[in-house]
């Protein structure tokens, strides 16, 4: 797997899952090479750990983000390279998001593996459109990824639609397999922490946890947090989390005059997280876009009353009026008044998250959805052992030897019909060819 995050350095959902998914995979006796950057130098795994290859892109400067993803993708490449001359052949390849997509390519076409990939979230979907040319590219690399894979997994089936409806992607070479959460983390918990470090004894907390970028809506949280305290809520709003939108949050809880009823802990601790969102009157995801919200799951693992915006993964996520209270998105007063209802009615809080921890426990497991992933690859593999893009590899020979018949009938493709040129021709928008099965 290539991901461009990874505990402890992650910044989003999508470390979480590589980690999570990879370790569930290989509890269940999946060799997982996790390839990542990250500071530790040594490759840990076996007995039913994933290994992690942390790597360090490049130490030369890039001037911006894109060429830094591009020397990223080349040392990820390296590394695997790497591995597949130390440990053999590998079967198939998985790529999380166009972050990881030139390696995931690269390593398809250089190892003839078929290449599955996640895409998490779109560049489209994040800013509401495409704006600029940066966004273009990016929005053309994840059209690219999912045109060079063989099959592509969204974490919803809002998602599925996004990805379907952007890139025009085929139905069946989409699948649909849930994000999820270890409940047990969710229980550890640290004496001598006191709820008196973020509100006042008299004051209700109101939790809210997440990248601080636009889309996660917590402008629109801090809207709601003023409505709440000009109708005599005393409430105390703690935001944990980093991002690039801080410094405007910040700057926004000061113009609304609420700056001393909203706490910026910056990133928090597991355990800390565990005590907040216990203490939480409600946990709120109040985003804008949301492709799935692992938050979410976590603040019902944790037995929180949840708040969530019905948009994208959460409305599939969040039953509303049994697991949490929905809302529109964007819609303060509305969401004040949700917030309101978990305040005064400690029944409904409770019932919610009573529901909230069931729900997790029987459908967000990681080690069915790590299941459900393995899935995919058996039903990969299968169709790329009859495919003719496997039958041989670069110079033309066969590769496997139950090529030769024991199989079944195979037709015998000559080398010149693998087509191995880079998919450049068609553009966003085209059609989808994919490998093998989608030829
Ligand atoms: O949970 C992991 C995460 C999602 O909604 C989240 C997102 C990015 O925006 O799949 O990926």
């Amino acid at each position: 797997m290539f991901t461009w995050e990874y505990p402890p350095d992650h910044v989003g959902g999508l470390g979480k899952h590589v980690c999570q998914l990879s370790e569930a995979m290989a509890a269940q006796g999946t060799e997982v090479h996790v390839i990542a950057p990250g500071k530790q130098d040594a490759d840990s795994g076996g007995d039913g750990r994933p290994f992690v290859h942390h790597i360090t892109p490049y130490g030369v400067s890039s001037p911006d983000f894109l060429s830094w993803v591009l020397q990223l993708n080349i040392a990820l490449g390296e590394r695997a390279a790497r591995l597949a001359r130390e440990q053999g052949d590998f079967d198939l390849v998985h790529a999380h998001d166009w972050l990881a997509a030139f390696a995931g390519r690269a390593f398809k076409h250089a190892f003839r593996v078929p290449l599955v990939a996640t895409i998490h979230a779109t560049e489209a979907g994040r800013n509401a459109g495409i704006h600029n040319r940066q966004q273009a590219y990016i929005s053309d690399v994840e059209w690219w990824l999912g045109y060079e894979a063989w099959r592509v997994i969204c974490c919803s089936q809002h998602m599925k639609r996004e990805v379907m409806g952007i890139f025009n992607i085929p139905d069946d070479k989409v699948v649909v397999v849930p994000n999820g959460v270890n409940r047990e983390e969710f229980s550890i918990a640290d004496r001598a922490l006191s709820k008196r470090a973020f509100a006042a004894d008299d004051q209700r907390l109101v939790f809210f946890i997440g990248r601080l970028v636009r889309e996660k809506g917590v402008h629109v949280l801090l809207e709601a947090t003023r409505i709440l305290l000009q109708q005599g809520d005393n409430i105390k709003l703690v935001v944990a989390g980093t991002g690039p939108y801080e410094e405007e949050l910040k700057f926004m809880a000061a113009s609304l005059g609420i700056f001393s009823h909203v706490y910026f802990t910056g990133k928090v601790s597991d355990k800390t997280r565990n005590h907040l969102y216990r203490w939480a009157d409600a946990s709120v995801c109040p985003s804008l876009y949301e492709p799935f919200g692992i938050v979410a799951l976590e603040a019902m693992a944790a037995g929180s009353g949840l708040v969530a915006s019905d948009v994208g993964g959460l409305s599939e996520v969040v039953e509303h009026e049994v697991t949490g209270l929905k809302v529109p998105p964007g819609d303060a007063p509305a969401l004040a008044r949700a917030i309101s209802r978990l305040l005064h009615d400690r029944r409904l809080k409770e019932n919610l998250a009573r529901r909230g921890q069931k729900v997790v426990k029987q459908d967000y497991s990681w080690s069915g959805i790590a299941k459900r992933t393995l899935e995919v690859y058996d039903r990969v593999l299968s169709e790329y052992r009859h495919s003719p893009w496997k039958a041989q590899d670069q110079r033309g020979q066969r590769r496997f030897p139950y090529e030769s018949g024991a199989y079944g009938r195979r037709r015998r493709v000559p080398a010149e019909a693998v087509d191995d040129r880079p998919a450049q021709t068609a553009g966003p928008g085209g059609q989808q060819a994919g490998d093998g099965s989608h030829s």
